[in-house]
Formats: C-alpha cells, structure tokens, sequence
C-alpha cells in the first residue's frame, strides 16, 4: 500500500520537477512534496500503521525517495538562481552606449567681453573704473549736462519717467557729475553702466550699455583727447584700422566731435554695413562744456576736461559681426556659445 503511494508521488513529483520554470515554482514544490504538510510527510504518518516487521524497509524507502527528490530540488534550484540572476543583470545593467548628459559649460556674455577689454585699455592710460545708480533726479541727468527743459532728448519718447521726477539715466553722466561734486582735479574715471532709452528695432534697445570718460584737470586738451581716443580705438579694432573726427553737436561738450573707424567689411570701400560711406561713427566726444565744469562747482578758466561715449553693443555688434542687437538679450546658448 505504501509502496504504491511511494511510486505514484514519485512519479508525480518528477513530472512537476520537469515542467518546473523558476526559483518560486521550485520553491513551491518543495512546500508542496517534502514540507511539513507535504505529500511525502503525509504518506510517512501512514507507516505507524504498518506492521512493525515492514516499517524499516518502507522507512529507508522513503528516506531514499525524500533524498533522491531533495538533490533533484536542489539541481534545479541553483540553474534557475543563475538564471534569473543573469536576468536580473542583464535587464538592470548601465547600457554604456548611451551618450552622455552633456555638461554645459558658462562663458562669458559678448557685452562682458566687449566691456572687459574696454576697460582693460583706458586702464592702462591710468583711468579708474567708476559706477552709479541707475535711477537718476532731473538735474544730474540733464540740468547739470546743460541740457535745458525745452531739450528734445527730454520728450517723453526718449526717456523712461519714473514717480516723483525720477527717470532712468538716458548716459552715464550723472555718475561724472556726481564724482566731480565730490572729488578735485585731476580726475581721469570710465564709468560703465547700463543706460535707458525708449527706442526699439534691428539697432536699439530700450537698456542698453554705455562706458562714458571723463578727465579733467588744470589743463587739458582737445589733443590729448585725440591722443586718448586714437590710442584707444587702434587698440580695440588693429593698428591699421583708420580713424577720422568730425565736427559735432552735443549739449555737454564745446568744441564736440564725432569719432569713425574705417569699414572692416569693406576695408573703407563702401558696402552696405557702412551705407556707401567706408566708415562707421563710434563715438561721440568733445571738451567738457564751461557751463558743465560749472555745475559741477569748478572754475572754468582754472579747470578743463574732455569727456567722451561709446556704445558698448554698437562695438560688440562691429567686432563680432552681429547683425540684430535682440540676439545680445535672448539669452540663446547657441548664440552665447559662440564667443
Ligand atoms: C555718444 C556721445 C558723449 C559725453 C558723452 C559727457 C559727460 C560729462 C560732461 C561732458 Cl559729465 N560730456 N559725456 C560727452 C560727449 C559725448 O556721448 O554718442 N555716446 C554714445
């Protein structure tokens, strides 16, 4: 009786052994056969019943069968642990063809450049850097500048009016105004910053930056602000490029002049970039007007000054070859990774 029991669960148990897939399926078979309400276990309760003179024989023939089916168990259980490990591996591995993240590396912003070396020359012929607010009062930004009430870079298209008669600095020099007010001859300061104007196309923008000079001492003149000027745009463009004055007008200065540089584009020949003319207007400058030296509490038969304002994107577009002033403010990182 037992014997057949024996025969049939071991048949059936090498039947399930063979159609076995996996660690849990085995797992499961083991529970199932040999655990302690296992098929095996409960033939085994049986024996209690046999008569004493059998038991050994069907005892070894049980323990024979529980061994044969553990090995067995066990065979299986360490193929399919290699098997799902591998698995595991394989689906959980770093696939090393994949690109990388790329890191993206900051640089320095074109106008910074531009900036950085323009200070870097006027340095050298011993000007300091100087800096000062961006909201302004009436006066240091154009009382002082002797540019009266009736002024059209006054109207109202041109310059941001804020509360109380505020405005945004339309140049940076109120910052030389104040420095004067404060400081005695000789002073010799750049003052960088940004500036606000209500203007907008291919070429303006409605904040943009400017480095203005100033020297002033017992007796400067308009050579030495040629000197300065030539020096200064022969360093930034290349000795070669050629540099011309022209007579001008601004409020602050008397005598003022207009500086331009020949065309890179067109080497002087005339081209669209220079409208036919071979050359590029780059800055204004002049002698510091008697009447500005007086505001600014100095005696003009003892004091004198040139001053001068460029542009710094006008410079950033020309060295550059920028076309469209909006690209400097977008914030692109294909453009800004250019420079
Ligand atoms: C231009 C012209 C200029 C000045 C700025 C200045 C400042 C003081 C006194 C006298 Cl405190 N002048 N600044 C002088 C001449 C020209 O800028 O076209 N800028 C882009």
């Amino acid at each position: 009786m037992i014997e057949s029991l024996l025969a049939q669960l071991k048949a059936g148990a090498f039947d399930s052994l063979s159609r076995a897939e996996s660690v849990t399926d085995i797992e499961g078979l083991r529970v199932r056969i040999l655990g302690k309400k296992g098929e095996l276990t409960e033939i085994l309760k049986g024996l209690a019943s046999v008569a004493p003179n059998d038991r050994p024989r069907l005892g070894q023939l049980a323990n024979q069968l529980k061994d044969e089916i553990s090995s067995v168990l066990n065979q299986k259980l360490v193929l399919f642990q290699a098997q799902e490990s591998q698995n595991k591996l394989r689906s959980e591995g770093v696939d090393i063809h994949l690109p990388p993240i790329r890191r993206l590396i900051g640089r320095r912003h074109p106008i910074q450049l531009v900036l950085q070396d323009v200070v870097a020359i006027f340095s050298r012929m011993g000007f300091s850097v100087k800096e000062g607010p961006d909201v302004e009062t009436e006066y240091y930004n154009f009382e002082a500048l002797n540019i009266p009430a009736d002024h059209p870079a006054r109207e109202m298209h041109d310059t941001f009016y804020l509360e109380n008669s505020l405005l945004l600095r339309t140049h940076t020099s109120p910052v030389q105004i104040r420095t004067m007010e404060t400081q005695s001859p000789p002073i010799k300061i750049i003052v960088p910053g940004n500036v606000y104007r209500c203007d907008l196309d291919v070429t303006h923008s409605p904040m943009f930056h400017q480095v203005e000079g100033l020297y002033v001492d017992s007796t400067v003149t308009f050579s030495q602000l040629k000197g300065t000027l030539v020096y200064f745009l022969k360093e930034f463009f290349g000795q070669s490029r050629k540099v011309r004055f022209r007579p001008s007008y601004f409020p602050f200065t008397e005598p003022s002049t207009e500086v331009d540089v020949e065309c890179g584009r067109c080497n002087g020949e005339g081209c669209q970039s220079c409208k036919q003319t071979g050359w590029l207007e780059i800055l204004g400058a002049g002698m510091v007007n008697r009447k500005v030296v007086l505001s600014a509490g100095y005696d003009p038969d003892q004091v004198t000054g040139f001053a001068f304002g460029i542009g710094i994107e006008r410079l950033a577009m020309l060295r550059y070859n920028i076309s469209d002033i909006r690209l400097l403010y977008e914030n692109d990182l294909r453009f800004l990774g250019q420079f």
